[in-house]
């Protein structure tokens, strides 16, 4: 790395801390958790670039050469967030994609004002090809009182009440992207320093899409409004070329976001009839959906379910699924229009 004049670096910690500065009654404990939060993607970041070398150091749930049991990369992933946050007296209660209930601090420590929840690993499945995947967090302040353990009430907020959410994506270098309401910024992993660099200061979707991102094999599970809406994409109503977008789906929803926040576009996963565990969508509003909505929306972008603002849902339970439509702004609202148009008007 060579420095000169104008070099600026700006450390993910220098830069949490400038950012405390919005906030003059801050005591440091947001700072200090998404400071938390960049180590565990770096330890998980270690972990996944080795997950080539599985077969010749141990398959992931079987052993390794040396006889000792290798842990699979989602609940290495899970393990590292917990462990690393149950002892701050930072948090009052965690809840993971990877965990049926609410995950209590033990209580031999202290409990604290914030609510982490989040996705350890989303699109794991993608590892084995070397496709890339991330982790996704967000944090809420606590709704009961402060000393007390923290309850699913805690968990169960809508994504308006967010004060930070981020992702760190794994890929062909690892990112950190995240916001506490004063936009997006990004930082990418120095391996030889071991720290994240800001890289993308104040992320904004471009004023121009480029792509629309959904899984197009579930098209005879649509609805009439999402397959009409689709095909606007497609055609931009006989005028292609005015819209003309592309197609990218990579089946993985961090990077599928990374792409269409930096290059412009809109993901969907919308509700589908084949599978009946999707009929109200399959990415989950606390871990997947709220998050990167409130990027989205930091970012000049949009989420809905097709029907409402993503960040105004009420979330009735831990694992609650949504449809989803994230990214331009415009494209988001068409598709509420596309919906209501030809879906009706809904409950
Ligand atoms: P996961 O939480 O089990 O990893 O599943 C979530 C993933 C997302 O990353 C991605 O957007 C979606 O599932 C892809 O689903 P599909 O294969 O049905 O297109
Ligand atoms: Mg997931």
């Amino acid at each position: 790395m060579t420095l000169n004049n104008t070099t600026q670096i700006t450390t993910i910690e220098r830069h949490i801390l400038d950012q405390q500065h919005h906030y003059p009654d801050a005591s440091g404990a947001l700072t200090n958790l998404l400071y938390d939060l960049a180590l565990c993607g770096k330890i998980i970041a270690s972990k996944v670039i080795q997950a080539g070398l599985m077969d010749v150091l141990g398959k992931t749930g079987g052993e390794n050469v040396q006889g000792e049991e290798v842990q699979k990369l989602d609940e290495f992933a899970d393990e590292t967030i917990y462990k690393l946050n149950d002892h701050t007296g930072r948090l009052a209660v965690m809840g993971s994609e990877e965990r049926p209930d609410i995950i209590p601090i033990p209580p031999k420590y202290k409990t604290g004002k914030y609510v982490l929840l989040y996705d350890p690993l989303d699109g794991s499945s993608n590892i084995d090809v070397n496709v890339s995947v991330g982790s996704i967090f967000a944090i809420y302040r606590r709704k009961t009182p402060e000393g007390s353990p923290g309850t699913l009430a805690d968990c169960l907020q809508p994504g308006k009440e967010l004060i930070a959410a981020g992702y760190i994506i794994y890929g062909s270098s690892t990112m950190l992207v995240y916001s506490t309401g004063n936009g997006v910024h990004g930082f990418t992993l120095n391996r030889m320093l071991g720290e994240f660099l800001l890289s993308h200061p104040d992320i904004k979707m471009p004023a121009k899409p480029k792509f629309y991102s959904v899984n197009q094999a579930y098209e005879p599970f649509w609805s009439p409004g999402v397959l009409r809406y689709v095909r606007y994409l497609q055609t931009g109503e006989g005028e292609p070329e005015k819209l003309g977008l592309s197609l990218r789906y990579i089946g993985s929803l961090v990077a599928d976001f990374h792409r269409n926040l930096l290059g412009g576009g809109l993901f969907c996963y919308p509700a589908d009839r084949k599978d009946p565990k999707k009929t109200g969508g399959k990415l989950r509003l606390l871990y997947e959906a709220a998050p990167l909505a409130y990027l989205a929306e930091q970012a000049g972008g949009y989420a809905t379910d097709g029907r409402q603002r993503i960040l105004d849902i009420e979330p009735t339970s831990l694992h609650q699924r949504v449809p989803l439509f994230i990214g331009d702004k415009n494209l988001c609202l068409k598709a509420e229009q596309y919906i209501k148009k030809f879906d009706g008007p809904g409950a």
